[in-house]
C-alpha cells in the first residue's frame, strides 16, 4: 500500500516580506551542555514595532526543542497562553515591552544534519545561517533581527576545558560536578545566524594585530592538539586579509578578540560567526606535506573571504534571505580581489572564470535557475549557489567597472556608514553605487533578477573605403523556468582592436571619443552597432576582455584569428580564452568524428599554437600553465548541443595524446626546466613553477612515455611536497598500468591513514580513474573504515566527487551511477538534507543527455521522489521533474 505523502512544503515569497512585530533588545543565554540533554535557558528582552497592533501575536521560530519553562516577567505562562508547534511558538497577546524566559532542551549528538548545536569528534559547535537558530532555541529567527547576546556556556571541565562564543569573555569560574563556565559578551548587535558557540578539548596558536589607529587585536586559531601545526598558513593569511581591508576598503576590525576554530564536520567551508568563524578543517589546516598549492590558495581565500564578512555580512546584514547575495556577491568579490593582489591576478581571474562558465552556467541553464535575487524558495539552504555567490560577485564587478574604482570605493563607504548596525537590501548596495558616481543604474539592477546566461552574437566587418569598424553585438537571455521574457541587459564589454601587422591594439575612436586601446562599450539594447572610426587596417577584435561580463559571446572567428590572439593579445585573460576557443574548435570536429565513427585527426594549427607556446615561454609562468591545460570535460560538455560523455572523453583525450607526442621533447624539456628542490613555499613564483612541470608531466603521462613513469614515479617517491606527490600519484593510479597504480596507491593510503584530510584526497583520486571499473571501487572504497556518510568531507571526495569529475563512468549505459547516486542521497535525506539537496545536482541536468540517459536518469529522480523527503530534497528533485 501506498503511504500518504506528507503535505508539499510551501515556498516564501520576496514579495511577502514583513518587517518584524516584535524587536528583540537583549538577549541572554545559558547553555549546559550534554551530548544528549543540553539545556539552553533564554531570556530575551521583547519590544512591539511602532508598526504592529496591539494584539499581534509573538511568534517565534523553534524546530526539535523540547520546550521545559515559559515565563513572561518572571510569571510561568498557563497552557492558554501559548501554543507550540513543529516549526515554532506562538504568545498570545504580549504585552509591548516584556522578558521572556524559556528553558528547551535539545540534543546535538543526535544532530547529523549539521545545522544548530551539533557535535563534531568531541567538539561542541554551531552553524546558525541561515535557519540554524531556531534548533537552538525559540527566537525570531530572521536576519532583521538583530540584538546583542550574552552567552554563558557551562561544561564539564575535563571534557571540555574550553568553552567559546561571539565576542569577548567577560567572567569565568568553577561550578560543583567538575563542571565550568565561561561567560561572554558580544556588544555589536547582530542577527541570530551570526551566533557561535564551540566547546571541546582544543588548543590555540595566537597571534595579534595592530589595527591602522593602533587598536590590539589578539588572533586565535584553535583546532585539535594533533593539528597545531598546520595553522600557520591560516594566520598568516588572516593578517594579510585584515591588512587588505584597511588599505583597500578603510575598514579595520571592530573587537579585541577574533577566533577561527576548525571543526572535521562541516556542511560548507566555513562560516562568519562574529568574532568567532568556525571553519571546515580542510578550508583552514595546511602544512606542505599534506596540503597542495590549490589548498594553501582555498585556504587564504577562505580566510579572507570570512574575515572580509565581518563588515560586508555583519555590520551590514541582509534584511531577509532573498538578499543572499548581498554580503555573499560582494564578499566573493573582495577575496577575488585580494586573492588577485597577493598572487597572480590573471591566473586567479582565468580560475574563477574557467569555474563560473563550467559550474554556473550549467546551473543557470538547468530546472534550477534563479536570478541573483530569488523571487521564492522552499528551502533557503538550497540558495546557497553558485549563481548567489560567483555570478553574484561578477555582478559587483560589471559595477565597479562600471563606476570605476574611486566612485565605487566612495559607495562602499557610503554602504557602510549609511547602513552600519542595520539590515538592507541589494537597492540599499546600488543605491549607494549611484550615488556616489551620479550614473543611472536602473537597468542594470535586471542583473539582480533574471536568471540565465546571456549570449551575445558579435560581428565585426572592416570598412576599407571609410576605414572604419562596424561591430553588431546582438543579446538574448535564454527563458529560464522562473520567467519566460527577458528585458536586454546593460552589459559592459571590453575590447581591443588588434593590429595583424604589429599585433598591437589600435586607438579605438568611437563617436568622435578616443578610448584608448582598450576601452568599454555598453550594450544596452539587444542590438547595437558600434562604429569605430580611424581604424587603418583590418583588425582582430579581442572582446570582451578579463571576462568584462558574464555572458556566452561568440564571434566567427577563424582558427588563424584565434592563434593569432593567443599569440598576440595585449590582455592576459583573452590570450588564454583564444587557446581555450581554438582547443574548442578542434574538439568540436573530434567529437563528431568519434559520433561518426571515422577516423580522427588532429588539428595542425593547434599543434602550432602550442608549440610556439612552449618555445617562447611566457613572463607568467603560471599563466602559461594554464595557457597549456585542455578545456576540462565539463567545459567540454557545457558548449555541447547534447552531451556526449564518451565521445568528449575521446576526443580530449586524442587531443592530448596528439599534442604528447608531436610535443614530446618539448615537454620532457620544460618538465626539466622547472624541476626544483627549494623549500617548499606557497608562493606565486614557486606555485608557478609547480604548475608548470606538472601539465608537462601529464602530457608526458598521457602517452605513457618511458621517460614520463620514471619522471612521475620519482616525483611520487620523492615526497618533496603533496602539490607534486599529489600530481605524481594521480597521473600514475589513473594510468592504464596497475604495476604503476596499485603500489603507489597502497604507499599513499597507508602512510596517510592516520589524516583524514589526506585520506578525502586518496579517496577523490581513485574514484576520478577512467577505466571502466570505477564504480565498483567506489562501492568498495564506501565499506573502509575511513569513510563516513555523516562527513561531508568524505561524502564530497568519494561520492561528489566521482559523480561530478568522471563523467564516463557515472553516466554509464546500465544506469548503475545513477542508481548508486540515487541510493546515497535517499539515505543522507535523513541524515544531512542540505548535503543530499547538493548531491543530487548531476541528476537534475538530465535534459542535457540522450533520450537513453535522460529516461535512466528521469527514473531515479522519480524514485528519490518516491521517498518521505525533507523540503530541501523535495525542492531540487520536483524542479527537475516539472
Ligand atoms: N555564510 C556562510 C554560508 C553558510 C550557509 C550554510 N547553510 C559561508 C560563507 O559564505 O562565508
Ligand atoms: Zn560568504
Amino acid at each position: 500500500m501506498q503511504q500518504p505523502k506528507p503535505a508539499e512544503p510551501k515556498p516564501t515569497y520576496r514579495d511577502d516580506y514583513q518587517p518584524p512585530a516584535y524587536r528583540v533588545r537583549q538577549a541572554q543565554l545559558t547553555f549546559e551542555l550534554d551530548p544528549v540533554a543540553t539545556r539552553v535557558k533564554a531570556k530575551l528582552q521583547f519590544e512591539r514595532a511602532a508598526q504592529a497592533e496591539a494584539d499581534t501575536p509573538l511568534e517565534l521560530d523553534g524546530e526539535q526543542l523540547e520546550l521545559k519553562a515559559i515565563a513572561i516577567d518572571g510569571q510561568p505562562l498557563r497552557a492558554e497562553e501559548y501554543a507550540v508547534s513543529a516549526t515554532g511558538l506562538t504568545v498570545h497577546n504580549p504585552p509591548a515591552r516584556f522578558c521572556l524566559e524559556t528553558e528547551v532542551q535539545i540534543a546535538p549528538r543526535e544532530n547529523t544534519a549539521l545545522e544548530g548545536l551539533y557535535l563534531s569528534n568531541g567538539i561542541y559547535c554551531t552553524q546558525c545561517e541561515a535557519e540554524g537558530f531556531r534548533r537552538i532555541t525559540y527566537f525570531p529567527d530572521r536576519p532583521d533581527v538583530m540584538t546583542t547576546f550574552t552567552t554563558t556556556v557551562i561544561g564539564d571541565a575535563t571534557r571540555l576545558p574550553i568553552l567559546l562564543a561571539n565576542g569577548n569573555p567577560v567572567e569565568r569560574g568553577e561550578l560543583p560536578g567538575g563542571r565550568h563556565f565561561v561567560t561572554w559578551e558580544d556588544p555589536f548587535p547582530k542577527p541570530s545566524y551570526l551566533f557561535a558557540l564551540v566547546a571541546g578539548d582544543l588548543e590555540k596558536v595566537e597571534d595579534s594585530f595592530t589595527t591602522a589607529s593602533g587598536r590590539q587585536v589578539t588572533l586565535q586559531i584553535w583546532v585539535e592538539q594533533e593539528n597545531l601545526g598546520k595553522t600557520a598558513h591560516a594566520m598568516a593569511s588572516l593578517k594579510r586579509a585584515m591588512r587588505w581591508d584597511e588599505e583597500t576598503y578603510g575598514r579595520e576590525y571592530d573587537l579585541d578578540l577574533f577566533m577561527i576554530v576548525a571543526v572535521n564536520d562541516f556542511n560548507m567551508g566555513a562560516m562568519e560567526n562574529k568574532g568567532l568563524n568556525i571553519f571546515n578543517s580542510a578550508a583552514v589546516l595546511t602544512h606542505p606535506d599534506t596540503a597542495t598549492d590549490a589548498t594553501f590558495q582555498q585556504v587564504e581565500s577562505i580566510v579572507a573571504h570570512e574575515y572580509f564578512h565581518n563588515w560586508s555580512g555583519n555590520r551590514v546584514t541582509c534584511r531577509d534571505w532573498f538578499q543572499l547575495s548581498l554580503k555573499e556577491g560582494f564578499t566573493v568579490f573582495r577575496d577575488q580581489c585580494f586573492s588577485a593582489d597577493v598572487n597572480s591576478a590573471a591566473v586567479k581571474r582565468i580560475e574563477d572564470v574557467a569555474f563560473l562558465r563550467t559550474a554556473q552556467f550549467a546551473e543557470d541553464s538547468g530546472p534550477t535557475a534563479h536570478p541573483v535575487r530569488p523571487e521564492h524558495y522552499i528551502e533557503i539552504t538550497n540558495f546557497y549557489t553558485l549563481t548567489i555567490y560567483e555570478k553574484g560577485a561578477e555582478v559587483v564587478r560589471m559595477l565597479c567597472n562600471l563606476v570605476g574604482w574611486e566612485a565605487f570605493r566612495r559607495g562602499s563607504d557610503l554602504y557602510f556608514e549609511r547602513f552600519d548596525g542595520q539590515a538592507v537590501t541589494i537597492e540599499d548596495f546600488v543605491g549607494c553605487m549611484a550615488e556616489a558616481s551620479g550614473q543611472d543604474l536602473t537597468q542594470f539592477m535586471l542583473w539582480y533578477s533574471q536568471a540565465g546566461t546571456p549570449e551575445i552574437d558579435a560581428n565585426g566587418e572592416y570598412d576599407y573605403a571609410n576605414a572604419a569598424y562596424h561591430l553588431t553585438l546582438r543579446q538574448r537571455t535564454p527563458v529560464t523556468p522562473d520567467r519566460p521574457n527577458k528585458q536586454p541587459l546593460h552589459i559592459p564589454v571590453r575590447l581591443g582592436l588588434v593590429s595583424t601587422k604589429s599585433g598591437r591594439d589600435l586607438p579605438l575612436t568611437l563617436k568622435g571619443e578616443s578610448l584608448g586601446t582598450d576601452g568599454v562599450i555598453h550594450l544596452r539594447e539587444a542590438e547595437q552597432t558600434f562604429t569605430f572610426t580611424d581604424v587603418t587596417e583590418a583588425p582582430v577584435p579581442s572582446l570582451l576582455r578579463g571576462f568584462s561580463a558574464p555572458v556566452q559571446l561568440r564571434f566567427p572567428y577563424g582558427r588563424e584569428d584565434l592563434a593569432f590572439l593567443l599569440a598576440n593579445d595585449s590582455d592576459g585573460f583573452n590570450r588564454w580564452d583564444a587557446g581555450q576557443r581554438l582547443a574548442l574548435l578542434a574538439l568540436d570536429d573530434l567529437i563528431a568524428a568519434h559520433r561518426n565513427v571515422v577516423e580522427k585527426v588532429m588539428d595542425s594549427r593547434l599543434v602550432d599554437a602550442f608549440r610556439a607556446l612552449l618555445e617562447h615561454g611566457d613572463d607568467d609562468k603560471a599563466v602559461l600553465a594554464e595557457m597549456l591545460m585542455l578545456p576540462s570535460e565539463a567545459y567540454i560538455a557545457e558548449q555541447q548541443p547534447l552531451i556526449d560523455v564518451e565521445a568528449i572523453h575521446a576526443a580530449r583525450k586524442f587531443v592530448e595524446q596528439s599534442l604528447a607526442v608531436m610535443l614530446r621533447d618539448d615537454f620532457l624539456r620544460v618538465y626539466l626546466e622547472n624541476v626544483s628542490d627549494a623549500p617548499y613555499a606557497p608562493e606565486s613564483e614557486q606555485i608557478a613553477q609547480r604548475s608548470l612541470k606538472n601539465v608537462a608531466l601529464s602530457y608526458l603521462m598521457a602517452i605513457e612515455d618511458e621517460q614520463g613513469i620514471e619522471l612521475a614515479r620519482q616525483q611520487f617517491a620523492a615526497e618533496h611536497n603533496m602539490t607534486d606527490v599529489r600530481h605524481a600519484l594521480t597521473l600514475l593510479v589513473h594510468s592504464s598500468r596497475d604495476d604503476l597504480a596499485a603500489p603507489a596507491l597502497r604507499a599513499f593510503g597507508e602512510k596517510w591513514a592516520h589524516d583524514t584530510l589526506v585520506m578525502d584526497q586518496w579517496f577523490a583520486i581513485q574514484v576520478m580513474r577512467p577505466q571502466a571499473d570505477a564504480l565498483e571501487r567506489v562501492k568498495y572504497l564506501m565499506t573502509h573504515p575511513a569513510f563516513s556518510l555523516r562527513n561531508p568531507n568524505k561524502v564530497r571526495a568519494l561520492i561528489g566527487t566521482f559523480v561530478n569529475r568522471n563523467s564516463i563512468n557515472f553516466h554509464r549505459a546500465d544506469g548503475e551511477g545513477y542508481r548508486l547516486l540515487a541510493d546515497v542521497v535517499i539515505e543522507l535525506n535523513r541524515l544531512n538534507p542540505e548535503i543530499a539537496a547538493r548531491l543530487v545536482t548531476p541528476l537534475t541536468r538530465w535534459q542535457r543527455f540522450d533520450e537513453l540517459h535522460q529516461r535512466l536518469m528521469r527514473s531515479e529522480l522519480e524514485r528519490i521522489r518516491a521517498e518521505e523527503l525533507s523540503p530541501n530534497v523535495y525542492e531540487v528533485v520536483s524542479k527537475a521533474l516539472l
